[in-house]
This record gives C-alpha cells, sequence and structure tokens, in this order.
C-alpha cells in the first residue's frame, strides 16, 4: 500500500503561450503574451503595443510544442504521466475574442492535443485562460476593465466545454487569477486582466474591479460547464505561498494574517460564491465604488468551484511597517528575507515544509479537494557534451516537495488529487521572457536568441521522475 491514493493524478504543466509557439499558425490572433519582449538580467519584459520588429519575443517560437506535440507527449508517457496540465491559447479559438463564430483550426489542434494524451491514457487538465487574453481584447476593450469581456470570456469558455467535454475532465479557469492583487507590478495585470494601468489612476480600484468582472466571468463558466457535462470537474488555480511573521511579535504575526487575507480572498469568491467580510470592508473604507449587480451576486452563488488548482513555489516572510494603522498590505515594502531558508539564483526561497504548510491550510479553509497544479524549480541547465543533463538540484528541489506533499497527505488527511511540477519540458519562462531559466525534466535546445535545434534530451531528473511515478511516490 502507497501512501498515496491509486489514481493519483501525477502530471507536469505547462501553459500554450509559454510553449507552443507558432503564434500566427492556425489562424491564431496576437495574445497579451506575444506582445511582451524578453527581459534580461533583472530587467523586466516590457509591454509593447503589438509586435515590433527588431524586439526579441521569444515565445513567437518557444519550443515549438505546436509541431513537436506527438514526441512530447510520447516522452511524458514514457515518465508515466497520468495527466498533462495544459492551456488552451483563447487566440487560437476566437483569434481577436470578440468574433461570433470560433476558429475551426484552433478547435482541431486541441482535439488532436487531447487525442494524442488520452491514447496514452493521460487526462488532459485543462485552463481556459493562462495568460493569454486576445490582445484585440486588451486594448480595444480595456481587458477586464470592462464588462463586455465576461461575455467574451463565457463564449470562449462555453465553446471549450461543448467541444472537448468528452476528452477533458478537469479544467480551470483563470491562472494565479490572485497575482495580480500585487498592483505594484505591471506583468500580472495586464497578463491576468489585459490591463495597462494609466498614470495616476489609483490602481487597486482598478484592480478590485476587473478581479471583479473576471470572477463573475469564472462563475458563469463553470455553471455552464455542470450544464454541458456535470462529470466535468471545474476548479479554480491560485499562487499561494505562505506569509511567516517576520519575528514573534503581535504586530507582525497579524500582519501575516491581514497579508494572507489579500493574497487569497480569490478564494472565498470561488469557493464560497461570496465576498468575504474583510474585503467588503476594506472596499468601503477605501470607497471603491465598485460596479457588483444583484445579478453579478446570484452569477458568484451559483458558480462555485469544485476543488482547488493552486502553484506553490516558495514562502516570504512579512513585516508589519510604521504608520500602517490598518495593516494594510504593501507587498514590495513588506517582504523580508528568510534568514532560515535558502534561494534560487532568482531569489525563490525555497521551502518544501512551507508546501505542507499551504496544503493544511487550504484543506482548514476551504474543506475541497486540493490539486498541486505548478511547483518547481528554475536553473540554468547545461547540455553537456556527451547530451546530458545533470540537474541533481531539481531532483533535490522537487524530492524535498513531494515528500512534505505525502506527509499532507498521510499525517494530515488532506484530499491531494496529483501534482504536475511546473514546465515539465524546458519552456518560456512567464516572467521574465527568456528560455534560459528552465524547467523541464527535458532539456530542449533552444536558446534566448531563437538559435537552437529544437532537440529533446532527457535529463537526469527524466529518469528519476519516471521511478517516483512508478512507486507512487515510495522511492523518491
Ligand atoms: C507561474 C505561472 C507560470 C510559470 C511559473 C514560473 O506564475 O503560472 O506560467 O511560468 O510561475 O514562473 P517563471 O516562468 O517566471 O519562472
Amino acid at each position: 500500500m502507497t501512501k498515496l491514493p491509486k489514481n493519483f493524478l501525477w502530471g507536469g504543466a505547462v501553459a500554450a503561450h509559454q510553449l507552443e509557439g507558432a503564434y500566427k499558425e492556425g489562424g491564431k490572433g496576437l495574445s497579451v503574451a506575444d506582445v511582451m519582449t524578453a527581459g534580461a538580467n533583472g530587467v523586466a519584459r516590457e509591454i509593447t503595443d503589438g509586435v515590433i520588429p527588431g524586439k526579441n519575443y521569444p515565445n513567437h517560437e518557444a519550443i515549438d510544442f505546436y509541431h513537436h506535440y506527438k514526441e512530447d507527449i510520447a516522452l511524458f508517457a514514457e515518465m508515466g504521466f497520468k495527466c498533462f496540465r495544459t492551456s488552451i491559447a483563447w487566440t487560437r479559438i476566437f483569434p481577436n475574442g470578440d468574433e461570433s463564430e470560433p476558429n475551426e483550426a484552433g478547435l482541431k489542434f486541441y482535439d488532436d492535443l487531447f487525442d494524442e494524451c488520452l491514447k496514452y491514457d493521460i487526462e488532459p487538465v485543462v485552463t481556459l485562460s493562462h495568460f493569454e487574453m486576445p490582445f484585440y481584447l486588451a486594448k480595444e476593450y480595456g481587458g477586464f476593465r470592462n464588462r463586455k469581456v465576461i461575455d467574451f470570456f463565457v463564449k470562449f469558455a462555453e465553446v471549450c466545454f461543448k467541444r472537448y467535454h468528452k476528452k477533458v475532465k478537469y479544467w480551470m479557469t483563470f491562472n494565479e487569477i490572485n497575482n495580480q492583487a500585487n498592483v505594484d507590478m505591471d506583468f500580472f495585470p495586464f497578463t491576468n486582466s489585459g490591463i495597462v494601468y494609466q498614470e495616476g489612476e489609483d490602481r487597486e480600484a482598478v484592480m478590485y474591479q476587473a478581479a471583479h468582472y473576471e470572477l463573475v466571468a469564472s462563475a458563469k463558466a463553470v455553471k455552464i460547464a455542470k450544464e454541458i457535462n456535470p462529470e466535468m470537474m471545474v476548479g479554480c488555480m491560485v499562487a499561494l505561498s505562505p506569509l511567516y511573521p517576520a519575528t514573534c511579535h503581535p504586530d507582525n504575526g497579524f500582519m501575516s494574517l491581514k497579508a494572507m487575507q489579500k493574497r487569497t480572498w480569490f478564494l472565498d469568491v470561488h469557493v464560497h460564491g461570496k465576498y468575504p467580510n474583510h474585503i467588503l470592508k476594506y472596499l468601503e473604507r477605501k470607497q471603491y465604488q465598485i460596479d457588483m449587480t444583484e445579478d453579478d451576486l446570484k452569477a458568484l452563488e451559483e458558480g462555485t468551484v469544485d476543488y482547488i488548482g493552486f502553484s506553490y513555489y516558495m514562502s516570504f516572510a512579512i513585516e508589519q511597517l510604521e504608520n500602517n494603522p490598518h495593516f494594510d498590505y504593501k507587498e514590495n515594502d513588506q517582504l523580508k528575507k528568510n534568514p532560515y531558508v535558502s534561494a534560487s539564483d532568482w531569489g525563490w526561497q525555497i521551502d518544501p515544509q512551507g508546501l505542507r504548510y499551504i496544503l493544511n491550510w487550504l484543506t482548514d479553509m476551504y474543506h475541497l479537494p486540493v490539486f498541486i497544479v505548478e511547483n518547481g524549480f528554475g536553473a540554468i541547465d547545461i547540455l553537456e557534451d556527451d547530451l546530458s543533463v545533470h540537474d541533481q538540484y531539481r531532483i533535490d528541489f522537487l524530492g524535498s516537495h513531494i515528500k512534505e506533499m505525502i506527509k499532507a497527505v498521510d499525517e494530515d488527511g488532506v484530499d491531494l488529487m496529483g501534482y504536475t511540477p511546473w514546465g515539465c519540458i524546458d519552456l518560456v519562462s512567464a516572467g521574465t521572457g527568456e528560455m534560459k531559466k528552465r524547467y523541464g525534466f527535458i532539456y530542449v535546445d533552444k536558446n534566448n536568441d531563437g538559435s537552437g535545434t529544437l532537440k529533446r534530451y532527457k535529463k537526469d531528473s527524466f529518469g528519476w521522475y519516471k521511478e517516483v511515478i512508478a512507486s507512487n511516490g515510495e522511492n523518491i
């Protein structure tokens, strides 16, 4: 008897815009991801106003999964994957986002992709919107600033559910919907909601409005899915990290609680179908006038999710600031380096126990099945002359997280559906737009400047993960 259930969904995760490439093929329109350049050495990605000649957009070709998916899925099958998490590029189905009819070539691509997975008994796990809204909706409608975008998303979701409900059981609506709560960044508002902040506007007010429309769109999609096929399970997807108090001073303890609320209230709406009181009070205090109708509130209640998908990469430590009487959360000013954990080359703090913490916390708060749909270690990998890649650091990272995950199931009773490490094959980083931050079990010969043969090579972690899956987590 293994400690994990027999039907545990081992697999890997990717997102369309980070690996498919073929950004103009098959009638595809431009997405918000397609107009973001690669950043480099700490420089943020640039959000451009279209595709500008001479600028570097590595995701345009990415690893060309669009033409290599058969070869790649065969490799996933060789590792023993039970599931494969990917997303549907919204712009393959509705190139601009507001068309009345979907694009058949785009629909057919995902039919073929899902068939290929099912051929090997690999369950597709599908995110509807993973940082890839049609750029046209962002530009012409202001993204989720605009109520009309709810209907465009719901239509896209309905087309996908109708087309794939016999092939895809597990769905998620918006990837890491809660990351836009960090309004100091330009990246997440644009990728999550198609929003570019204007000079001088109250970013937070815009964020709460956009998030509301997105949550309504998500709830309406969940309801439609159930009408089409009640067998489908539709979840949400949030980015989670414990926010430990930086010291045991009660101010820091309470600040950590308030920060957790500000990062995770999206879950209350997804799961309970209503806003938590602390957010309603906050909106009142800030005098934000959110367009929130009775029909919206009804939709939220009627479209609660079946499970919680989440990403886990790191933990944080937080301290209260002076002159912050309401314990407001200012992410960029309050996070402290945690001296008890190490960090990746990108400063992401490595904390396997934090995963167990989050699994327990989620279960206590929401009492739903949970699914770790992202977890992983971004590193600069070296392809040796003999074409091997020695990524012991990745094995150490994933192994230590899997051990904590198993304790959460075995000792704490968490209802865990599966585990899909991020970037199971090398792909373009979302945060930096580059190829050099790699996560995969499979190395892809492709570089930031676009050079590379696109050949695939198994890293050391490939054989290791295969054994982890074969033993259902017993041999790590
Ligand atoms: C999450 C995203 C992914 C992914 C991952 C790793 O935020 O859902 O799309 O890319 O983080 O981040 P990065 O690519 O910046 O290393």
